[in-house]
C-alpha cells in the first residue's frame, strides 16, 4: 500500500515536471516582457568574446535546419577555450546562429519581432546565413556557464530553434 503511494506521487511530480516543461515556451514570452520592463539591464549578456581564427583551440561545425533545430543542439566546451564555429545554413530559408545567454536571446528576439532587424546584419556574437551558405564565427569561452545560440528570424526560435553550449 505504501509502495502504491510512493509511486503515485513519483507520478504526480513527473506529471508536473512534464507540465512545467511544456510551459518553457509560452513562459519565455512572459520573462520577455519582464526584461523589457527593466530597461537597461535587459539585454542580456554574451558571455566572452570575439576572438580571431587562429587562435582558435577547435572547430565545431553546426548545421541550420529548416525544421527549425541546430544539429547539434548541444555542445560543450570548456571556460578558456577559443572555438571556431563552422555554421552551414543547409535549409531552403536564411538562419541565424546567434551566442548569448538566456536574456539576450530573449531580448533580441524582441529586437527582430519589433521591426528593428537591421542589427542582425553587423553583431560579432552572430552570423546570418542564407540558404546552402557557410559561415565561420570564432569565439572565447571565459567563463563557466551555459550560452545558448539562437535564430532570430521571424518565428525561427519561437519554434524552437535554439541550442546550448555548456561551458565547464
Ligand atoms: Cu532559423
Amino acid at each position: 500500500m505504501r509502495k502504491l503511494v510512493i509511486a503515485g506521487l513519483l507520478l504526480a511530480v513527473v506529471l508536473i515536471a512534464a507540465a512545467c516543461g511544456g510551459d518553457d515556451g509560452s513562459g519565455n514570452s512572459g520573462a520577455m516582457n519582464e526584461g523589457h520592463d527593466n530597461g537597461m539591464g535587459a539585454m542580456g549578456d554574451v558571455p566572452g568574446e570575439v576572438a580571431d581564427e587562429s587562435d582558435a583551440d577547435r572547430t565545431i561545425k553546426v548545421e541550420a535546419l529548416d525544421e527549425l533545430a541546430f544539429d547539434p543542439e548541444s555542445l560543450s566546451v570548456e571556460a578558456g577555450e577559443v572555438v571556431t564555429f563552422e555554421i552551414t545554413n543547409d535549409g531552403q530559408v536564411v538562419h541565424e546562429f546567434v551566442l548569448g545567454d538566456e536574456t539576450f536571446q530573449e531580448s533580441h528576439e524582441e529586437d527582430m519581432t519589433g521591426g528593428h532587424g537591421d542589427e542582425m546584419g553587423h553583431m560579432e556574437n552572430g552570423i546570418t546565413l542564407g540558404p546552402g551558405e557557410s559561415g565561420s564565427l570564432t569565439w572565447r569561452f571565459t567563463e563557466s556557464g551555459e550560452i545558448l545560440f539562437g535564430c532570430h528570424v521571424r518565428g525561427h526560435y519561437e519554434g524552437g530553434m535554439v541550442g546550448s553550449i555548456v561551458v565547464g
